[in-house]
């Protein structure tokens, strides 16, 4: 696959840089941080869509040294924000964690090795996970997050709705934050009962201790919507796209 051999090249060669989208506090309208995306931005093939080149990676190991990349540059960045922007609440950054990188054998170790080496607030790193991740052996799952939060991080469910959580689960997963997928924010617009949908999810979440992160916010009337609904944060293209760090501090100095 060339696609497979590129994408080691570009490994070797940092071909990749983060972007990082905004999260905003609902009730104060403010910044409460950012998650991090990857972006491949290739001399031969230009700008590649994560929607392309994660699959790869993941199917072929390659997100392990990929992920570990990212979760160094993430925690880098973070630390150095807090420098620069000492906000209170401080800047709280989340990183997507892959199903192949959960079930990575010295996963714990890593993670310490990485939060160590950067010296970054630990408590302001949030790792993603996906129903898909935690599925397939329960309590081995619940071990490995158990042992993530002793690290002294949070932990949040990425896309939750679409994937197979069974609800009799959700419980025991010593999760912080739970992010309602996009598909679900979008169709809030079309009925009623899309909006009864996200508000069930919301006070299923809130009802277990967790926040709430709508994803996919695209409208102002979706944003009002979600705060009647007593939803903590909002991340969408109506408040800011993924952006690369000079744009992202032009925006910070601009708004803070
Ligand atoms: O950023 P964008 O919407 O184009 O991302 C497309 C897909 O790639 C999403 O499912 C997203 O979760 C995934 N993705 C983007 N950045 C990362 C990352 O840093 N790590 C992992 N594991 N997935 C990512
Ligand atoms: O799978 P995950 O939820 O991590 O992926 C997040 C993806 O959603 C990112 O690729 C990001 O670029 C994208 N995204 C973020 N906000 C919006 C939005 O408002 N609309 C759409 N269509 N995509 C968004
Ligand atoms: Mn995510
Ligand atoms: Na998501």
């Amino acid at each position: 696959l060339q696609l497979e051999a590129d994408l080691r090249e570009a490994i070797k060669n940092q071909e990749f840089q983060l972007y990082y989208q905004p999260i905003i506090d609902l009730k104060t309208n403010q910044i409460a941080g950012f998650e991090a995306l990857v972006r491949w931005i290739s001399p031969q093939r230009g700008f590649v869509s994560p929607g392309e080149f994660i699959p790869v990676s993941e199917e072929s190991g390659l997100i392990i040294p990929l992920g570990e990349w990212i979760l160094l540059e993430g925690c880098r960045q973070l630390a150095i924000w807090h420098q620069k922007y000492c906000q209170n609440p401080p800047f709280m950054l989340s990183i997507n964690l892959s199903t192949r990188q959960f079930s990575q054998v010295n996963l714990i170790e890593c993670v310490d090795q990485i939060l160590t080496e950067t010296g970054v607030d630990r408590n302001c790193i949030k790792l993603e996970i996906t129903e898909s991740a935690i599925m397939d052996d329960v309590d081995e799952a619940i071990a490995l997050l158990e042992q993530l939060k002793s690290l002294g991080i949070k932990l949040s469910m990425d896309d939750f709705g679409t994937g197979y959580s069974s609800l009799s689960y959700l419980h025991r997963f010593p999760i912080d934050t739970l992010k309602v997928d996009q598909s679900f924010v979008r169709r809030m617009d079309d009925s009623q009962q899309n909006t009864e949908i996200v508000k069930t999810i919301i006070m299923l979440g809130h009802n277990l201790n967790m926040d709430i992160v709508a994803e996919g916010i695209e409208a102002e009337g979706n944003v009002q919507t979600l705060k009647n609904l007593n939803c903590e944060y909002g991340q969408g293209y109506f408040f800011s796209k993924p952006l690369p760090v000079t744009a992202l501090e032009d925006l910070l100095n601009r708004t803070l």
